[in-house]
């Protein structure tokens, strides 16, 4: 096995595999233990430690900013952006590998760097991608659970309903069941973890292609790459497109532990809720505006531009535009963060793809006004901490491009890519024996007596 250079920094295992060496599974078994002693001592060395200061306006404003949760498999800081096991987007872009040299990375090599900390050969990806395509069957009752939704039923209800459906299968509730002790928890939850994530773009495909191609269902291609089958399970086999899903699969996977999806799995698993009852749960907070959902609202937001003013809107128009949304009481769709205080390095990714691919789209060309346009005007607000564009403000006209246009089906795309991220932490917070989770609430009255009597 050789070692790669620590150039890298704050990657802690980085290391490119020998091509011997295919089976995802037996390298957790190998770095569990390893894991289990560095926590360990880290209760022993610093348990004690205090780690920050926390306000009355922290608790108030949403635990914004308080240390609160152990999320091993990315790191977000708010002038860089996402950090995937220590690699930011553009080294995983550099690293992980690609179907074609200089191509996007494969999403699976991802989930490799997710769940080991360890940059995967092309070997050890291949193995993985074929080893998701052999569990991605779907039991008949999944889709049969969807059809008894009405064709309006919003695709995440649907999604959430599929997800919740595959749960009868559950690897983990069964061994629960049968008395599994705590120390092979992670095992179950692995196997469930594995299933979900090759099952839900077969799911998902389902729903785009039952609520808007009259229920004509496109079956997997087994010979493909995770992204490129579930973009040709949608519908869609144009190159670009195949590369366009494999990069987003990959930058809307994990975004560190307190967004509300991530936290909300890991809150709910923290019961030993399965993964998939865990990841059901996030499904739901994702579909929220302020969350998931604000890719849908992007778009629709942009349409709305075009209909009311035209492609060719000028830069006045658009201030106006942006003004008449803020003065209505709503916010600007993908603008804004809760921990990013600069432009998203997802979003500047996706602009480098729209460069590249589809510098003359119209829809683009009107993304790039706004992103002239609205930091500005939010700066002028003078309350919003984040004035720069997020992952959603781009994902919308990409897809639109490639003929993806149903923005209401969104966020069900940013759900899939989010079961590799969760379900990775979801393994290791088993691995690792975290525990129940449980802060202490207050209430306005006791807030008061306590300030009242600490500044007697
Ligand atoms: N448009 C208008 N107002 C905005 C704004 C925006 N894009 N972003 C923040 N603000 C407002 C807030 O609503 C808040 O107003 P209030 O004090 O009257 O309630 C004020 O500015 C301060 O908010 P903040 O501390 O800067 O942000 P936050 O951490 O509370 O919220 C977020 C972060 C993302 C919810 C917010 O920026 C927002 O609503 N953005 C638009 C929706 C969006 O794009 N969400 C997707 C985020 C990424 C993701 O999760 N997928």
């Amino acid at each position: 096995m050789a070692q790669q250079s620590t150039s890298l920094g704050s990657v802690r295992w980085l290391q490119i595999q020998s091509a011997s060496d295919l089976d995802l599974r037996s390298q957790l078994e190998e770095l569990i233990p390893e894991q289990q002693e560095c926590l360990k001592k880290l209760k022993t060395d610093y348990g004690k430690v205090q780690l920050g200061n926390i306000t009355a306006d922290m608790v108030i404003g949403g635990m914004r900013g308080i240390i609160g949760l152990l999320w091993e498999t990315s790191l977000l800081d708010p002038d860089e952006g996402i950090r995937f096991r220590g690699l930011s987007i553009p080294e995983c872009q550099k690293l992980l590998p690609a179907v074609n040299p200089g191509g996007q990375p494969l999403p699976e090599g991802l989930l490799w760097l997710l769940l080991t900390g360890k940059v995967p050969s092309k070997e050890q990806v291949d193995a993985l991608s074929k080893e998701l395509s052999s569990r991605s069957s779907i039991p008949d009752h999944v889709y049969k659970a969807i059809d008894a939704l009405p064709l309006s039923a919003h695709p995440m209800t649907q999604f959430t309903t599929g997800v919740m459906a595959l749960q009868v299968q559950s690897e983990f509730q069964k061994a629960y069941e049968n008395g599994i002790s705590k120390a092979k928890f992670w095992e179950p939850t692995y196997e469930d973890s594995l299933n979900l994530i090759a099952q839900v773009p077969v799911v998902a495909s389902y729903i785009y292609r039952r609520t808007y191609k009259n229920g004509q269902v496109v079956a997997a291609n087994k010979s493909l790459d995770y992204g490129a089958n579930f973009s040709h399970m949608l519908g869609f086999d144009d190159p670009q497109m195949l590369e366009l899903m494999r990069l987003y699969l990959t930058i809307h996977s994990d975004h560190e532990g307190g967004n509300v999806s991530a936290h909300t799995a890991h809150l709910v698993a923290s019961a030993l809720s399965d993964p998939y009852l865990s990841f059901g749960a996030a499904l739901n907070g994702l579909a929220g505006p302020l969350h998931g959902l604000a890719n849908q609202e992007v778009l629709l937001w942009i349409k709305s531009v075009v209909e009311e003013c035209g492609e060719n809107i000028t830069t006045e128009h658009l201030k106006d535009y942006v003004w008449k949304t803020l003065k209505s009481g709503k916010v600007v769709p993908g603008f804004g963060h809760g921990v990013l205080r600069k432009t998203d390095p997802r979003y500047t990714c996706q602009r480098e793809f729209a460069l590249k691919h589809l510098p003359d789209d119209p829809l683009f060309k009107l993304v790039s006004k706004l992103y002239e346009v609205v930091p500005p005007i939010l700066t002028e607000l003078g309350k919003v901490k984040n004035p720069w564009p997020n992952v959603d403000a781009h994902s919308g006209v990409l897809l639109n491009h490639f003929g993806l246009k149903e923005a209401r089906y969104y966020t069900v795309l940013f759900g899939v890519s989010r079961s590799m991220g969760i379900c990775s932490q979801l393994i290791w917070d088993r691995a690792l024996g975290l525990p129940l989770e449980r802060p202490k609430s207050v209430t306005m009255e006791w807030l008061e007596n306590h300030f009242k009597k600490v500044s007697a």
